[in-house]
C-alpha cells in the first residue's frame, strides 16, 4: 500500500470533545450537511484533491450524532475526495436508513453507476464553484451531469461565494432540478443584512423556489466565537443573515453542522455550540421544527414519519 500523506500545513483538526447543547434538538432533527473524511488508509484522498485532511470517518460522525441529539445525517460528498464517491456511500450504507449522500460525479458517469448511488440513498450532486476548492467545470458538463440526474428526482447542491452569484445566476436558473445552496451562498456578514449583495441572494432564492442551508455560522463569521468563559452565543454577527433567510423561506431552510469542518484557520468549533446556535437564528418552535425535521424529512425522506 502506498504510504500515507500528511496533513496540509495548519490543518486544523475536528473539536475532539465537543459539550452537551444546550438546546435539545426536536426528535427527528437531519444534519443536512456533513462530510466524512477517509479514513485515508481505506479510503484514499484524490489526486486532484486541493487539501488533504485529518480521518474523520463514519464511526465518528455517527459518535457526534448521538451525541448532539441528532437523528439522520445527509452526508456530502467532500473535495479531498474528488469523484470518487466511496467513503460517502460506505457511510451512509452503514448508516442504516439514517443516512442520505451528496455526490460528486464526472459528465460521462453512466446510467446503471446513477441507479447504484440511487439505491445507496444519493439524493443529489453538488456543483462547486469555490475556485480554492475545484479546477472550475465547464458549464456544459454540469448541463449533462444535471440531465442525467434530474430524472432520478435528485436535486444540485450550490456551493459558491456571494460575489460570483451574479455571473452564476443564469446558469442556476436554467437547471433542470430543484436546488440548495449552501451556507447562505456564503455572504459577506461585515455588509448589511438588507445591503445589495444579500438582497441579491434573497430575490435568486424567491424567484428559483431555492432551499438554503443556514449553516456555517463559524466559516462565515468576523466577529468569530465566544470567549472561554462560559457564554454559549457564538457567531453573533451571523445572526441576523440566517434569521432573516428562516423567516422569509421557513419551508425551504435546512441546518447542518458541516463536521469535520475542512479549512477552518482560524478556530475549530465546539459542534455543541453551533448546536446552541440554532436557538438564535430559529426562535420558535414551529421555526425549528420546520428547519430541523419537516424541511429535511421532505426532501430527503419523503413520506416517512418523523
Ligand atoms: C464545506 C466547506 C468547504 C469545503 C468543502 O467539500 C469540501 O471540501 O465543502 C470549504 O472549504 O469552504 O462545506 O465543508
Amino acid at each position: 500500500m502506498s504510504a500515507l500523506s500528511p496533513k496540509s500545513p495548519n490543518w486544523l483538526d475536528w473539536y475532539a470533545n465537543p459539550s452537551e447543547p444546550t438546546l435539545r434538538l426536536p426528535p427527528g432533527t437531519v444534519d443536512t450537511h456533513c462530510h466524512v473524511f477517509g479514513p485515508q488508509a481505506e479510503f484514499p484522498f484524490a489526486p486532484e484533491r486541493k487539501y488533504t485532511p485529518c480521518d474523520g470517518g463514519k464511526d465518528e460522525l455517527f459518535a457526534l450524532r448521538d451525541h448532539l441529539g441528532i437523528a439522520r445525517n445527509v452526508i456530502v460528498q467532500a473535495t479531498c475526495h474528488g469523484a470518487d464517491n466511496s467513503a460517502m456511500v460506505d457511510a451512509v450504507r452503514a448508516a442504516d436508513g439514517r443516512a442520505r449522500g451528496i455526490a460528486t460525479v464526472r459528465p460521462d458517469i453512466g446510467a446503471a453507476e446513477l441507479l447504484e448511488l440511487d439505491a445507496a440513498g444519493v439524493r443529489g450532486v453538488r456543483f462547486n464553484f469555490v475556485r480554492r476548492l475545484v479546477d472550475t467545470s465547464p458549464e456544459d458538463d454540469l448541463r449533462t451531469i444535471a440531465r442525467k440526474v434530474a430524472p432520478l428526482g435528485w436535486h444540485i447542491v450550490l456551493y459558491f461565494e456571494s460575489a460570483d452569484l451574479p455571473e452564476l445566476e443564469d446558469f442556476f436558473a436554467e437547471l433542470p432540478t430543484p436546488l440548495v445552496v449552501d451556507h447562505m451562498g456564503r455572504p459577506d456578514v461585515t455588509q448589511p443584512v438588507d445591503g445589495p449583495e444579500f438582497t441579491r441572494f434573497l430575490r435568486f432564492v424567491d424567484a428559483n423556489d431555492v432551499w438554503v442551508k443556514v449553516s456555517c455560522p463559524e466559516r462565515l463569521s468576523v466577529s468569530g466565537p465566544p470567549a472561554l468563559n462560559g457564554e454559549r452565543h457564538a457567531y453573533t454577527d451571523v445572526v441576523p443573515f440566517a434569521r432573516r433567510v428562516v423567516e422569509e423561506f421557513p419551508d425551504r431552510v435546512l441546518w447542518g453542522t458541516d463536521w469535520p469542518h475542512p479549512n477552518l484557520t482560524a478556530h475549530m468549533p465546539d459542534d455543541g455550540l453551533l448546536v446552541d446556535h440554532v436557538a438564535h437564528i430559529a426562535v420558535t418552535d414551529e421555526q425549528r421544527h420546520k428547519l430541523l425535521v419537516a424541511n429535511p424529512m421532505g426532501l430527503y425522506w419523503p413520506g416517512e414519519d418523523f
